[in-house]
């Protein structure tokens, strides 16, 4: 069944049985208090106030059959998977690896690793550990959504500049047609949400849609 939201800059059309929501990063310690995100200066306020979107959102792919994507920005505890030129950024007590108000940053297993309480992925559902900032970089996420014959991707989550840009990059290029939602996505910098919002509708779509949430749920 075809599903049509009035998105921007044309509406967005998919196919139910070929749709994935991919939600990025919603992990305790981008978001709560007390986490890693907090602990670098940010206002997680502005992360924390998607989240009951977030969660509508998840409820109506799940209640629509819909594949669903976790994603969590995440390395091996040995650090294997962290280049150099990621892991040696910043200040050097809050570097990839170090111990962390909930954990040690970015590492697996971590608490602060996890995806918060409320988005909780059920079984069925596909979580991918991603040791860079796109969610198709060093994953098998492209053979799963393959596997599966998705066509077209729903992206949720934070930050929107940084991990559901570069992902939605990465997904345009492999062929998806993405569409993001615009309050379930949310950045420490609102200048750069609206900015990355603005950049990706631009030219006609170059890299995707967005729509508000209400658009997509008047439809779904
Ligand atoms: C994400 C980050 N998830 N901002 N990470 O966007 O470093």
């Amino acid at each position: 069944m075809n599903i049509e939201v009035q998105a921007a800059p044309s509406p967005f059309v998919f196919d139910a049985s070929k749709v994935a929501l991919v939600i990025i990063d919603m992990q305790r310690d981008f978001i709560e208090p007390g986490g890693f995100g907090e602990s670098l200066g940010n206002d997680v306020t502005l992360l924390a106030g998607i989240v009951p979107t977030v969660v509508e959102l998840l409820a109506l792919a799940r209640d629509g059959g819909w594949m669903v994507v976790h994603t969590r920005e995440s390395h091996a505890p040995d650090l294997s998977d962290c280049p150099p030129a990621k892991r040696l950024r910043g200040a050097p007590e809050m570097r990839i690896g170090e111990p962390g108000p909930m954990g040690r940053i970015l590492v697996r297993g971590e608490p602060g690793n996890a995806i918060i309480d409320a988005l909780t992925p059920i079984a069925g559902e596909l979580v991918i550990d991603k040791p860079g900032k796109g969610a198709f970089y060093a994953t098998r996420l492209g053979e799963e959504l393959a596997t599966r014959g998705i066509t077209h991707l729903i992206f949720a989550g934070v930050t929107t500049e940084v991990c559901v840009q570069t992902s939605m990059r990465e997904a345009n290029d492999r062929g998806y047609d993405c569409l993001l939602i615009e309050d379930a996505t949310a950045s420490y910098f609102p200048a750069f949400k609206e900015a990355s919002l603005a950049m990706i509708r631009s030219q006609g779509g170059i890299v995707g849609w967005t729509a508000p949430f209400a658009a997509l749920k008047r439809e779904a």
